[in-house]
């Protein structure tokens, strides 16, 4: 453990080309039960990692032995991708953060560098970094470390920049600490996202059921969607970012009319290309957690809800595929009408 003076590591930060980040001591999150009583609700769905990682959660110590403190990062989504990549698709709806390259690499490799350089600064101190897949109660954190406030979307929402950022940490052995008081809560009387929400997934505020979610249900969903929440799913084929796009705190996003004829092609490339081809198209982009199957079967939903009828011959064909056979036949009776 080092000095606590957090100048040399708010100017590596900022070296490093952060803007938005701040300090919050470890301990057992305050929000722990909240999370807790939200895995008994169920409302996690599928994603059964959420509970293997509740004791890792409660003691972040595990993660990092000796670790007291973490420097926790926002990341505006990028605008600029790297030479070698190619956003996979274009004209298709893919929610903001999943448009350039993965941030579980770019990111990842951003505090790599960080940390190559606090090493030369504490060259006995520990560090372990993480981004969404650690476990580790991100929003928990950032609230603590005065990034933002839980907005009732339950994302985190800061007064100038919104909320369209990704969470990074840093755990470390130094001893840091967090602003005495953290960000206030500045939604008020607004409802617009528990209103804008397609699904009723935001069953109160501060609380979504995730079963409910589109992002769940295009990405982390192993699952076919029951056949009452797939047309609320609409024209989504990736992520959802609604509730975020109607939040007075964000700056609206410009999005460019799709070009039709480009929708129907990357819709019939995506049905008809065989599991290896479209998984290497979808190379270090965020689209390759929904793997082939996941990206076929949100294909098929979007077809059926845009009545894309030029695509029967490729959902019927995808109909002889029993994981998508049901899907399939209840798109196909779709674009009957
Ligand atoms: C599982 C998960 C999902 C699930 C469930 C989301 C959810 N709202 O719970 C699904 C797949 C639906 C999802 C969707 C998205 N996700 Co996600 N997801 C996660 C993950 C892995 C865990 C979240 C979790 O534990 N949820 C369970 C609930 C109970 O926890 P929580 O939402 O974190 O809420 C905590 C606090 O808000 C707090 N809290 C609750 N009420 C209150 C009240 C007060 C007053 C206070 C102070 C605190 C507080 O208690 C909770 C427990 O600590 C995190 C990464 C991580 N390791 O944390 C990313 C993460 C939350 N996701 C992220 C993103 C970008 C998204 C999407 C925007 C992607 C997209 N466009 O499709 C959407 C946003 C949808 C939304 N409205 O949340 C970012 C959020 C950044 C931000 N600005 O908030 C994270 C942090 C990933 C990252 N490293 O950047 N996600
Ligand atoms: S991401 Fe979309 S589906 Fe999920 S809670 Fe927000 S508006 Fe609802
Ligand atoms: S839309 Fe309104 S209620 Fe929802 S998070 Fe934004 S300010 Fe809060």
């Amino acid at each position: 453990m080092t000095s606590p003076n957090p100048q040399p590591i708010q100017a590596v930060l900022e070296a490093h080309g952060f803007t938005h980040f701040g300090f919050a001591s470890l301990q057992r999150p305050p929000t722990l039960d909240i999370y807790r009583q939200w895995l008994d609700q169920n409302y996690h769905g599928g994603m059964e990692y959420l509970r293997r990682h509740l004791s890792a959660k409660e003691n972040p110590e595990s993660l990092l032995k000796g670790a007291r403190s973490a420097i926790v990062v926002a990341a505006p989504y990028p605008e600029t991708f790297p030479d070698n990549f190619v956003a996979p698709f274009r004209s298709l709806k893919v929610a903001g953060y999943a448009q350039g390259e993965d941030y579980h690499f770019w990111l990842k490799q951003k505090l790599e560098g960080v940390v190559a350089s606090l090493k030369q600064h504490y060259p006995t101190d520990d560090f372990f970094i993480a981004t969404d897949s650690s476990p580790i109660l991100e929003r928990d954190l950032a609230y603590r470390a005065g990034l933002g406030w839980v907005g009732k979307n339950t994302c985190l929402i800061d007064q100038k920049r919104g909320s369209f950022f990704l969470l990074g940490e840093i755990l470390t052995t130094i001893s840091l600490s967090a602003p005495e008081m953290p960000h206030p809560d500045r939604c008020g009387t607004c409802t617009r996202c528990i209103d804008a929400c397609p699904t009723g997934a935001l069953v109160a505020p501060r609380k979504m059921d995730a079963r409910l979610c589109i992002s769940y249900l295009t990405i982390e969903s192993k699952d076919i969607p029951d056949q009452d929440l797939r047309p609320k799913i609409g024209d989504h084929f990736f992520g959802c970012d609604i509730c975020q796009t109607v939040c007075p705190w964000n700056d609206k996003p410009i999005v460019a009319a799709p070009d039709q004829t480009e929708t129907l092609r990357e819709l019939k490339y995506i049905l008809s290309a065989p599991d290896e081809e479209l998984q290497s198209h979808i190379k270090r982009s965020p689209l390759e957690r929904s793997r082939a199957i996941g990206l076929k079967r949100n294909a098929i939903i979007v077809a059926a809800n845009l009545k894309l009828h030029e695509l029967h011959e490729e959902i019927s064909l995808l109909a002889k595929e029993p994981r998508l056979s049901e899907i399939s036949a209840w798109a196909l009776k779709q674009l009957q009408h």
